[in-house]
């Protein structure tokens, strides 16, 4: 029988201040970052330990309360976004932030879901090693986010997409069960690997509320350097070249489109060192052997005698790497800037990419004569950040299938690194396999059979209520 919710019940578990009901502090909860995702929820619950996590789940579940995990709230994808019932709870994990313990040995590092990113980067960091997940958001998005939508960022090249840090996980299912998997083991080959089940799926299974990360050696040398190149086949000429001179010190391979860099500078007042170009690389490498810069000075120098980029730079100072790298994440706030951008988070097989942009490009062009495309992302991972400014009443469905239905011809994926969110989930399924979606509501009627956890987002709601 379904009890009565009660949120003077909430405020015993987490204390008078972990619950807000006001609208106006309860509004930052219920909008994306780029205010394009709103909703209503019925308050806030701000735990302190998973204890007070399992404590919340139980007593929604016992409701049937729908909750909605908050992070950093910086997906893009409307995850952490409430629907417009005003029935359903935001559970932000923003007062669970420890860092709950550094190995240098292991090079691991357990930590809460609410820790900021950077916050765990510096920490790694005084301890002389590297945690290498690296996004333009880093300031603000949490470990418990970037775990739940597996986040891909800047250096997947090298290290791989958040999942691959993960070496133990601690969850909250949806019947308010504590699931601890704190282990530190590089090698666990010990019966299902559950853990995966709550990484990237935006907490429609249950609640992630720590982790133990893998961390890395860190490199005591570094060098970034931005290129002007003709074409996108030519970065990937210079990506090839890269690969075979200094391949295992390549942490990123950015590629962005000169209308990118534009935007950057027309909205952000940000300018690049190197002449107007069609097309921009930046890359970084990193080592601890002293010979990397002059590694990196032979391929650039081999690179601009082949014509494959026709200017670069090299950064003299950390000053100027970070000059560098504040260019490429700009563009994300001045595409805000810019007016409506439709965002289109894909990745296409790494070879495919000049292809795919013709074709894309031609396509929308044609449909939309007006639209002004952003196109910029990691190349050196084939996730392409193909966003689209178009006029506000541009019909975004058109456009959106438009680009996926080329996406999915291409080999690729409609989301590449943000996830599904709300903002997807149409497109998901019908991009997707029959038998695929299948799979996925199994899963989730299997851990989640009320549909309470984060309804609506990745899934349709439907596949539980059918
Ligand atoms: C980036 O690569 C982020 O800067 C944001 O993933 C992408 O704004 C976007 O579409
Ligand atoms: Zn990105």
């Amino acid at each position: 029988m379904m009890e009565d919710f009660s949120i003077e019940a909430l405020r015993r578990v987490v204390g008078e201040r972990g619950v807000i009901t006001d609208e106006a502090d309860l509004a930052p909860f219920c909008t994306d970052w780029r205010g394009m995702f709103k909703g209503r929820a019925r308050c806030a619950v701000l735990p302190r330990c998973t204890a007070e996590v399992a404590a919340v789940v139980r007593l929604c579940a016992a409701a049937g309360v729908p909750i909605v995990p908050h992070g950093g709230n910086t997906g893009l994808s409307g995850g952490a976004t409430p629907d417009a019932s005003g029935e359903q709870v935001i559970l932000s994990l923003s007062r669970m932030s420890a860092i709950r313990s550094l190995d240098v040995i292991g090079e691991t590092m357990e930590v809460e879901a609410g820790c900021i990113l950077q916050v765990a980067q510096e920490a790694a960091a005084d301890a002389g090693l590297l945690l290498p997940i690296t996004l333009a958001a880093e300031g603000s998005a949490r470990i418990g986010g970037i775990l739940s939508t597996n986040a891909g960022g800047t250096n997947v090249l090298r290290y791989g997409m958040a999942r691959g840090r993960v070496l133990g996980l601690e969850v909250v299912t949806a019947d308010g069960t504590i699931v601890s998997g704190l282990r530190q083991l590089r090698k666990d080959n010990a019966g299902y690997d559950w853990k995966q089940l709550f990484i990237g799926t935006e907490g429609t299974l249950g609640i992630v509320t720590a982790a133990v990360l893998q961390l890395a050696p860190k490199s005591r040398h570094r060098v970034t350097a931005l290129l002007a190149v003709p074409s996108a086949d030519d970065a990937l000429a210079v990506l090839r070249l890269a690969r075979q001179a200094i391949g295992e010190t390549l942490n990123a391979f950015e590629l962005m489109a000169g209308p990118a860099l534009e935007l950057v500078a027309r909205h952000v007042g940000l300018t690049t060192p190197l002449a107007p170009a069609p097309w921009y690389v930046l890359l970084e490498a990193s080592s601890s052997l002293p010979s990397l810069r002059d590694a990196v000075e032979e391929m650039l120098a081999d690179v601009l005698e082949r014509g494959a980029a026709s200017d670069g730079v090299i950064a003299e100072s950390e000053k100027q790497e970070r000059e560098l790298w504040h260019l490429r994440e700009s563009i994300t706030e001045a595409e805000a800037r810019a007016g409506r951008s439709i965002k289109h988070d894909v990745s296409v097989p790494i070879a495919l990419i000049p292809a795919f942009l013709r074709v894309a490009d031609e396509a929308v062009m044609k449909a939309f004569p007006q639209a002004r495309i952003n196109a910029f992302g990691h190349a050196g991972d084939g996730n392409i950040h193909y966003n689209v400014i178009i006029p506000p009443d541009a019909d975004s469905q058109v456009l959106n299938r438009l680009v996926h239905d080329l996406v999915v011809a291409h080999g690729g994926s409609i989301s590449a690194e943000h996830g599904i969110g709300q903002y997807r989930v149409d497109e998901l399924h019908r991009c997707r396999s029959a038998p695929e979606l299948e799979l996925a509501r199994r899963i989730k009627l299997a851990l989640d059979p009320a549909g309470l956890m984060n309804p609506g987002k990745v899934l349709p709601q439907t596949i539980v209520t059918r």
